[in-house]
């Protein structure tokens, strides 16, 4: 059945237009001929946020150069960043608006399209209220952005119901942050990184995820440093690892919850610095007892001796920092996961000093400055909480609208569908976002998606959710417009204009300000260009615990950026939050929780004896519509594999490249198997950025973690088995899905 490989000549072939492979003007033009400028901004993939300048020709990106003094990356780019420049002049991009009509759907002016949308959400609030309708935003925006897709929700539709993608994300994370320190941030600067003599790498396949990361720890080992990793799979930077730790899906908090309980037997916890600044300690010292070693080693798989050395590595270490990604993140036992890690933290004195601190990677580009200024369902402008009144009075003010107008919390990201499949929500407005692909149990996305009486999506491209909806805007991508983000380690940065969208495209921003105007909220919505958002956005943040008040554009430019908090134009920012042991909460102490471990919300049995975890390869980003578009980073994975160990391999009688089926209780996927030494034999890993037929998400579970709502991505059950013969997808041509074909008629 050994299909030949997928390169890129076959690739281009089969997909057409719909795969670029070149620049405007092809690689040689691209070589040979000089930019006409160059500007200095940042790649839109992912929340390291590298610096890059993009060459730019006849108001076109045609390619880069690296920007070797922005300090984070120092010009390293990776794979995604050096293509990212592919999209601009891509032929799948869209250029106009797009309305929903017999056969698919019709190009239309602005004037058209913006009046139907801005009509269509007034009759379904009139006939159905106000909270009928939902709007989602996303965290590859600029901080501008979301701060308006949170107001225009709130002030324009008067809706409760506004989250986004970095629901996926970030807030398993963020739920603990805020619980124990009072903040949502990564405390450390990347900076601290290399200073640490011990670093605990949990959940984070940082090699491909975090690239540039990479280089971080790399400097921490050839400073004498130790790295320890937890994870079912060796990623990449496993092979620069002293101690690698093989968790069991789903167990990391009885993980951590072992390793504290080796700490505190050995006396090696922080007493002073416990006392001093924490609140409590008892609780989660009487939780951890239970879990000594051997009771840890049984639930977790990992050998007792390794579990006594990484506490004792991390313990004795003066300068010990944990870092984690969504492998802890993506589970229904999310935040005690999170919580379980920062207790280590706490308990051993690592936090609020250079080289000693508790991590969070964040994800998408946007992906912290994308959770601070109010797109959160329960999140007014700089992390306030939108059930406190005093933040409601401030906000009010500066929206110029009565506090008592603003409305409560709404749903979350995943309840927002629940409530369409109930019928309580009948319509939503879209940007940022490809739930169809992202979400967990896509059949159940496909279903509420088809429910609405009015679906509006603002993209750049056709995503296959957009397939769904009634009407398309046109927007822009990331280089064509100016914003600020933040990145992973906390720091503001610029992003620069490069170009005007093409064609009849529109800036983001100005589709939400045109909308705002037809629903007749134009004097609250008066901005002529980001900046004058930007100035909003510093003032409702002014006295939060994501305090911009004090950042500029220019400030930003003069200082590569600056860390928030910064209340004031003089202040410098803050590169590391907590240190003297300040915490955000009024007391200015830590709060520990106690963590605790729970079951997966899909648990293994008889039937369905593996577990399934799902995330990410180098090549592509997320939901995949813009990386599944770039011929070169297309060519390097052209398709979802399903990695397994050689000894479930032999099991089963499964050899690499063998078409396999992996199914749960959902369906059944079928892919080409890699067989690799790397996972563990318990456990089978598939990438997820692909739509339809070669999604991972038809196959994973809707059990979400109570506190964050996060869905449990990382943990599924399953079963695999050789297949009878390859699925229809292998041949099909156009699987990007970008055909203008109507996905439904109601
Ligand atoms: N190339 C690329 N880079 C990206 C992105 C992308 O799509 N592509 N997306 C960006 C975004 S938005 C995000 S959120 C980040 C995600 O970055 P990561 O979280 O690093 O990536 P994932 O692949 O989702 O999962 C990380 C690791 O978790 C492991 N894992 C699975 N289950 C468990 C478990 O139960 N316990 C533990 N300890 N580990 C487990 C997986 O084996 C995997 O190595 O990457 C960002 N960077
Ligand atoms: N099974 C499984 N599922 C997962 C995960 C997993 O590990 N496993 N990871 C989850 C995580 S961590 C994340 S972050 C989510 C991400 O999930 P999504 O948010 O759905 O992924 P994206 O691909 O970023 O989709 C964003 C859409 O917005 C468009 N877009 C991007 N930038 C802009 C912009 O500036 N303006 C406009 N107008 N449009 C823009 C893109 O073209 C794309 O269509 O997926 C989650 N889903
Ligand atoms: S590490 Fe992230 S920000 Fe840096 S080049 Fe790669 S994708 Fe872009
Ligand atoms: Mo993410």
């Amino acid at each position: 059945m050994a299909r030949p490989p997928l390169t890129l000549d076959r690739l281009a072939e089969r997909y057409g237009p719909h795969l670029n492979t070149a620049p405007p003007g092809g690689w040689d033009d691209e070589s040979q001929r000089p930019a006409q400028k160059l500007v200095k901004t940042h790649c839109c993939f992912c929340g390291q946020q590298c610096g890059i300048q993009l060459k730019v020709r006849d108001n076109q990106v045609i390619g880069f150069e690296p920007w070797e003094d922005f300090p984070f990356n120092r010009g390293m780019l990776c794979p995604k960043g050096v293509r990212r420049y592919l999209q601009g002049n891509h032929p799948d991009r869209l250029l106009q608006p797009l309305l929903r009509a017999d056969d698919g759907f019709r190009g239309a002016t602005w004037d058209e399209s913006l009046d139907f949308t801005a009509r269509r959400l007034r009759e379904v609030q009139e006939k159905h209220g106000k909270d009928a309708v939902a709007v989602y935003g996303g965290a590859s925006l600029t901080s501008e952005k979301s701060y308006l897709v949170g107001k225009f929700a709130r002030v324009a539709l008067g809706t409760r119901h506004v989250d986004y993608n970095g629901r996926l994300c970030m807030v398993s994370a963020g739920t603990a942050y805020k619980a124990t320190f009072g903040v949502d941030r990564s405390p450390n600067p990347w900076s601290d990184i290399p200073k640490a003599q011990v670093v605990l790498v949990a959940g984070a396949n940082v090699a491909e995820c975090a690239p540039i990361t990479t280089d971080y720890l790399w400097r921490m080992r050839d400073a004498g440093g130790k790295l320890i990793l937890v994870d079912p799979r060796m990623t990449p930077i496993s092979r620069n690892a002293d101690l690698y730790l093989p968790v069991r899906p789903g167990t990391d908090v009885a993980l951590f919850s072992g390793l504290l309980h080796v700490v505190l037997r050995e006396g090696l916890h922080d007493k002073e610095f416990l006392a001093a600044h924490t609140t409590g300690f008892d609780a989660v010292a009487a939780a951890v007892e239970a879990w000594d070693p051997r009771r840890t080693a049984e639930l977790t798989g990992v050998p007792p001796e390794a579990i006594e050395k990484a506490a004792r590595w991390f313990a004795e270490a003066d300068r010990a920092i944990a870092m984690h990604a969504r492998g802890i993140e993506h589970h229904s036992k999310g935040v005690e996961n999170c919580l379980g890690l920062i207790n280590l933290c706490l308990a051993t004195g690592n936090i609020g000093r250079e080289g000693a601190g508790c991590m969070m990677i964040t994800g998408q580009g946007n992906g912290q400055g994308g959770r601070e200024h109010g797109q959160k369902c329960d999140q007014l402008p700089g992390q306030r909480s939108i059930s406190d009144p005093a933040a409601r009075e401030h906000v009010a003010r500066v929206w110029n609208v009565p506090a008592a107008q603003i409305p409560q919390a709404g749903y979350s990201a995943v309840e927002i569908m629940e409530a369409i499949h109930r019928g309580e929500i009948k319509a939503l407005l879209s940007i940022c976002f490809n739930p169809l692909v992202s979400l967990p149990d896509s059949a159940h996305t496909r279903e509420a998606l088809d429910k609405l009486e009015f679906f509006g999506v603002v993209d750049f491209f056709l995503s296959e959710t957009a397939h769904h909806a009634d009407v398309v805007l046109a927007g822009s991508l990331q280089e064509e417009e100016e914003g600020v983000v933040c990145s992973a380690e906390g720091r503001v940065i610029h992003i620069r204009q490069a170009v005007t969208p093409p064609g009849d495209a529109r800036n983001d921003w100005w589709i939400y300000v045109e909308l705002a105007r037809r629903l007749g909220q134009a004097e609250r919505f008066p901005y002529r260009e980001p900046r004058e958002i930007f100035d909003e956005l510093r003032e409702a943040s002014r006295g939060g615990p994501a305090d911009y008040a004090g950042i500029t554009y220019e400030r930003i430019d003069q200082e590569q950026g600056l860390f928030w908090p910064c209340p004031s134009e003089d202040h410098p920012g803050t590169p590391r939050l907590f240190e003297g042991g300040r915490f955000f909460h009024d007391d200015g102490k830590a709060h520990m929780q106690v963590a605790e471990y729970r079951e997966s919300g899909d648990p293994c049995d008889a039937e369905f004896p593996l577990f399934l975890t799902t995330g990410r390869v180098v090549s592509h980003y997320l939901s995949g519509t813009q990386t599944r578009r770039i011929g070169p980073l297309v060519a390097q994975y052209p398709e979802p594999r399903v990695e397994l160990h050689p000894r479930l391999a032999l099991q089963h009688g499964i050899a690499s490249d063998d078409w396999v089926t992996v199914t749960t209780r959902r369906t059944v996927l079928t892919a080409q198997a890699l067989v690799v030494r790397t996972i563990r034999p318990d456990t089978v890993f598939v990438p997820y950025h692909w739509p339809g037929d070669r999604s991972a998400n038809q196959l994973t579970h809707r059990t979400l973690d109570p506190r964050s709502k996060i869905p449990e991505f990382k943990v599924s059950a399953c079963r695999i088995g050789k297949a009878a013969s390859a699925p229809a997808w292998a041949e099909q041509s156009l699987p990007a899905g970008a055909s203008q074909k109507a996905a439904r008629r109601r």
